[in-house]
């Protein structure tokens, strides 16, 4: 059979219509449409998915399982459209029925199961493993409600809950004939027996039921269907009756509730991470329910576990899923009766970990004493691996110091001694990568370099990169047609190809038809913000776009102070700033982060300011599109044409968003900074713009930075401030800005604004003078497509492939 027999799909979608919702055509609303659709594609690929399960199971093949809290996957019908190729008769067809396929797509909802870009990074490994035709499988939560919605009252980010209604994905099939016994809390008991062995019974445990929920991922061109398997917590039915035979409903029924908490929710990523019981406990629940899966599978074709690592490779999407060094340990030497040595060994060689971030705030730590209630066998197990650890330290190096296990220690002593989870995680691994160059090397000399002096040949690099699919080929369709019709199809599968883009780079027409694609985007993104700010922004301006999550570090604020900086220049100096600007910002601040938030209402109250000023002639304008997430980002990135990545050097691991910005033709102005630094050495140093202090000399700074020597020596800098501080931007509520004045001239301001702001007015004076010669900056934005080859997520996972998992492809 023919997975594209297309005549399927039309009966596909009629049957759904007719027999599955009982409904005549002409009664079937958006949702059904979008739903028949939906089956309609979800059929090709459950087809491809038993051919290509048979496929490694004949095979016998390695297998990667990426173990991630955030799964960031967007919408799916427009993705799985292009990947198996059938979008345009998708379209066709649909048009016979009178629908336009571009607005059901727009019917979809966008799951926000993730914070950021850590969540969406998994989604585009989960593209690629399925495009690069490997086995790899994607182990997350299946939340009811995910990231929160951000809304926007009176200038003031608010958050509104985000249900996401799983339960009715056509997406998502539920696996009825599986689900996992998770035993969580109790307390262990310990025997010793006739040999000396220790005997450890885990007992007086409640349960947990985790029901396997899978959502199918399709490659490119439909060879491969890999799957991404969310778990839903249940409330297990047994325990409950239980406690209600001994006489307590209400308590029963209150066990009941708690345990389906499990996976109500994501938790939005804090400045700070606290110690929140839910959290430690989802943690868990994800290790436990997928080191099952993951075992169940193995066992059913292999009676020992010499070779699990041979078969099985496991990765940790940072420390959130931690725990699973000690679950797999306790499953090997409490269920399969292994060695303590052998079982080290399996463990260490299967798992790998990826380090996300340098900020010691994010770094995850729980304190012992919830770690010993909520999984008392794995508490004690951790303490095991720490002092084999800490035996195998003394050994290895009888002069070591005191400082130095101490810092290498899981645990971490103190009035609440914590287990440390980014020890534990590269204790219990063979690899662990950063995900910039830049950053994987601040994680062996900065971070853990300890860690790097013991065992330097477990740390690699792995710089991330993204979907060519959903981030040029889906998301811009104008584009992906153009680079097509240039070079045909194959960048789409292979992005390295995108370089043969560059012999047209002489050729005036290309360019200028480039310019219109871009245009084209700028006006749809114009009409967006027209439809939901009523704001109207010239799309012949700038388009300067800052999106991503607001943090101090991503420095959202210095290009505040360098808009109210240009504003100021008009206004009061009567100044020319060139060519017009629109700046756009986009951003979710942690519910916690009060300062965050207050960014946020100072880019409103600019705006508010700015944009109704006559004396501007519309020079500027400043726009805040609120709830950014996937499709939103699929909306602005494409309409952009500066990309801003200003990051404090040294404190962004990587950045993906600024590899969507340049492949999208987009000019980056940004710091020497997680990928950018890749990135400028890709796109050539003339085109990009680069400023501000690098890694080392942030380092050098920082101690002796004192920001009122720039607030003295600069007036410009010293006016912007002065009008933060001034009830300019706040005539309604007076004074609320004067802590953002504090902040940046508090001595050490740790994210040295004030130290980069003249670097970043002046190389923004360059991009206004360099974007007023067109032809220039068509062929600067054609580099920056053509030389981003680099960046496909494609060639992370090949790396990661070939370096850590030892997986390969297997087309069949
Ligand atoms: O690696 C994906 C992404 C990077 O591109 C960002 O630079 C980095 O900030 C982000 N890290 C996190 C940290 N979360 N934790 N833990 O989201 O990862």
């Amino acid at each position: 059979m023919s997975y594209f027999d297309f005549s399927n799909f039309e009966t596909s979608f009629n049957n759904y219509i007719k027999y599955i919702l009982g409904k005549q055509f002409e009664h079937a609303s958006k949702n059904d449409q979008l739903n028949a659709v939906s089956y309609a594609v979800g059929k090709y690929l459950i087809d491809i998915s038993y051919d290509t399960q048979k496929r490694y199971q004949e095979n016998d093949v390695k297998r990667l399982h990426y173990l991630s809290l955030e799964f960031l996957i967007g919408r799916l019908l427009n993705n799985n459209l292009l990947n198996l190729g059938i979008y345009k008769r998708c379209k066709r067809f649909l048009e016979t029925k009178g629908i336009d396929l571009d607005l059901l797509v727009e019917e979809e909802r966008d799951p926000a199961l993730g914070n950021g870009g850590l969540g969406r990074l998994a989604a585009c490994f989960l593209d690629s493993l399925a495009c690069l035709n490997m086995p790899g499988f994607g182990y997350g939560i299946n939340y009811d409600y995910g990231l929160f919605k951000q809304v926007i009252v009176n200038g003031y980010q608010k958050e509104k809950p985000d249900y996401w209604p799983n339960r009715r994905s056509p997406w998502l099939i539920r696996r009825t004939e599986e689900r996992y016994m998770v035993p969580i809390y109790g307390r262990v008991e310990g025997s010793v027996d006739r040999d000396g062995e220790y005997n450890p019974t885990w007992t007086n445990w409640s349960l947990l039921i985790g029901r396997p929920h899978d959502i199918l991922v399709a490659g490119f061109e439909g060879r491969t269907v890999n799957y991404l398997r969310l778990f839903t917590a249940e409330a297990s039915e047994d325990f409950d009756i239980d406690i209600f035979n001994d006489g307590d409903y209400f308590k029963a029924v209150g066990r009941k509730i708690k345990s389906e908490t499990i996976s109500k929710i994501l938790y939005p990523s804090d400045s700070k991470e606290v110690g929140k019981e839910l959290r430690l406990v989802q943690e868990y629940f994800l290790v436990a329910c997928s080191l099952k899966d993951i075992i169940r599978k193995y066992e059913m074709d292999h009676h020992t576990f010499d070779h699990f690592h041979n078969k099985v490779a496991i990765q940790l999407n940072d420390t959130h899923p931690a725990l699973a060094v000690a679950e797999l340990m306790r499953i090997l030497v409490d269920e399969k009766g292994i060695q303590w040595e052998t079982a080290w060994e399996i463990t260490k060689k299967t798992l790998g970990y990826t380090n996300h971030t340098l900020l010691p705030e994010a770094l995850e730590t729980w304190p012992v004493t919830i770690l010993e209630r909520v999984v008392p066998r794995h508490m004690q197990l951790i303490y095991e691996i720490n002092q084999r650890f800490l035996e195998y330290l003394t050994v290895r190096d009888p002069d070591i110091t005191i400082e130095s296990i101490a810092k290498m220690s899981i645990i971490q002593e103190g009035p609440v001694k914590q287990v440390r989870m980014a020890n534990l995680a590269i204790i219990g691994s063979h690899s662990i990568n950063g995900v910039a160059r830049v950053h994987s090397d601040l994680v062996k000399t900065q971070l853990v370099p300890e860690f790097y002096r013991l065992w330097p040949e477990r740390f690699n690099n792995k710089t991330n990169g993204v979907s060519p699919r959903r981030w040029i080929a889906a998301c811009n369709p104008g584009l992906a047609d153009f680079i097509t019709e240039a070079i045909g199809r194959r960048w789409v599968g292979d992005l390295s190809r995108i370089w043969e883009l560059e012999t047209f780079e002489n050729d005036p027409g290309f360019l200028d038809r480039l310019g219109e694609i871009k245009l084209a985007n700028k006006e749809a993104l114009a009409t967006l913000i027209r439809k939901k700010l009523f704001l109207n922004v010239d799309p012949q301006s700038i388009f300067d776009i800052h999106a991503k999550r607001i943090h101090e570090y991503k420095r959202q604020l210095l290009n505040v102070i360098h808009i109210i900086h240009l504003y100021l220049s008009i206004k009061e100096d009567g100044k020319d700033i060139g060519h017009p600007r629109t700046f756009i910002f986009s951003g979710k601040a942690a519910p916690g982060y009060h300062f965050a938030k207050l960014i946020i209402k100072l880019i409103h109250s600019v705006a508010n300011v700015i944009n109704k000023d006559p004396d501007i002639h519309d020079m500027i304008k400043v726009a805040f599109l609120p709830d950014y997430r996937v499709t939103l980002a699929e909306r602005i990135i494409p309409a952009a044409d500066v990309s801003e990545q200003i990051s404090t050097a040294g404190m962004e691991a990587s950045g993906t968003g600024n590899m969507k910005f340049a492949m999208n033709g987009a000019l980056t102005i940004g710091t020497l900074d997680g990928a950018n630094i890749e990135i400028a050495e890709q796109v050539g140093g003339e085109n990009i713009y680069i400023f501000g202090l690098t890694v080392d000399e942030v380092e050098a700074f920082r101690p002796n930075y004192e920001p009122k020597t720039f607030y003295d020596e600069d007036p410009d800098l010293k006016r912007v401030l002065k009008a933060i501080y001034s009830n300019l931007f706040c005539s309604d509520e007076p004074g609320i800005f004067k802590p953002v004045f504090s902040q940046l001239m508090g001595n050490g301001e740790h994210y040295l604004h004030l130290a980069d702001f003249r670097s970043y007015v002046a190389t923004q004076l360059k991009i206004g003078n360099d974007y007023k010669d067109r032809a220039k900056w068509l062929s600067m934005s054609l580099k920056n497509i053509a030389r981003t080859g680099m960046f496909s997520s494609d060639r992370a996972i090949q790396e990661y492939a070939d370096g850590i998992w030892g997986i390969r492809s297997f087309r069949g």
